[in-house]
């Protein structure tokens, strides 16, 4: 990032639905805003059309720049990782020329071990990572649902307060709701705990976020992978803070209750889902350590299984 704040370019990586979110309204609200796809026919179709945003029933494009070549987009202030988690090593690779020696790359992606995928090619001192509250669903290419715009909450792995803030502060300038954490796996882990109990059983039993609350056996399901993960976490010094996993589930399927899960569209859509993010790095992780996840390791195959990729 510039010392003076003049150069305050984003560059967003991936235009999925939170990455064509988050690009247009960051260029609503005044930013310097590209998108970067590998895809090239995708991208062209994008800078052509616009990304379309239809919230409240209403539809309106918004024009942003998109390429499928970083080389001419150049160096950014702030490059915003938005791919799927099984994408990141190619997208970081893919982006390398948007990084200079004063850019900030934030992964705001599902899933947890992004960002250490991402500090194998970039700097971790450069690095930061975040969850969003934002749900969208993705109707054609460049083309999003808005069901909520949320909040991000972003940190520095590397204990670097003052850039988390300054990055905090370009997305709240732009009009987004931003604010930062201090322990960035804490943040990271509450969100895979939450989406580990949702979305497979959402992608499991074709129920929106809400349904799931409809039921006493998913509830019961919901409740146990919770927990399930909340110990695993606390087994690998995850500083959880006091907090009850079920209720955060629970308080999540009811503000996001007429979302579609991102794994649910994944599943209903034909794609690859981000599973092996979630409740299979779970899973891993516990195994590592000598423990067991035997609900986060069965949803992880489950899940598999029921992908047609
Ligand atoms: O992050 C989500 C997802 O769908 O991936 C939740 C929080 C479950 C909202 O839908």
């Amino acid at each position: 990032m510039s010392a003076d704040g003049v150069d305050n370019r984003i560059v967003i990586v991936g235009p999925g639905a939170m990455g064509c979110l988050y690009a247009a309204l960051l260029t609503e609200g005044g930013g310097e805003v590209a998108l970067l796809d590998y895809r090239r026919e995708r991208a062209a179709e994008i800078a052509r059309q616009g990304v379309i945003l239809v919230e409240q029933e209403q539809e309106r494009t918004v024009h942003v720049p998109c390429q499928a070549e970083a080389e001419l987009l150049g160096s950014a202030a702030l490059v915003v990782i938005l791919t799927k988690a099984y994408d990141t090593l190619a997208a970081t690779q893919h982006s390398a020329a948007l990084v200079g020696e004063s850019t900030a790359v934030l992964t705001l992606q599902n899933g947890l071990g992004n960002y250490q995928q991402i500090a194998d090619c970039i700097p971790l001192a450069q690095m930061l990572a975040g969850a969003t509250t934002a749900g969208a669903t993705l109707l054609d290419t460049g083309k999003v649902k808005v069901a909520a715009r949320g909040e991000i909450a972003l940190g520095s792995p590397a204990g670097d307060e003052e850039l988390a803030q300054q990055v905090a502060g370009i997305l709240s300038s732009a009009g987004l709701v931003a604010r930062t954490e201090t322990d960035v796996d804490a943040l990271l882990w509450r969100k895979a705990l939450v989406n580990a109990a949702i979305n497979p059983l959402t992608a499991l039993t074709h129920r929106r976020n809400g349904e799931l609350l409809d039921n006493a056996d998913l509830r019961q399901l919901l409740r146990m992978v919770a927990e399930e993960t909340y110990e695993v976490g606390s087994q690998l010094g995850i500083g959880w803070g006091h907090f009850d996993p079920y209720a955060l589930v629970e308080q999540v399927c009811e503000r996001t209750a007429s979302n579609k899960s991102s794994m649910l569209q994944d599943v209903e859509a034909g794609r690859r889902t981000e599973t092996d993010s979630i409740n299979g790095y779970i899973a891993h992780q516990a195994q590592q350590a000598g423990l067991a996840a035997p609900l986060n390791e069965a949803l992880t195959a489950l899940v598999r299984a029921q992908a047609t990729v």
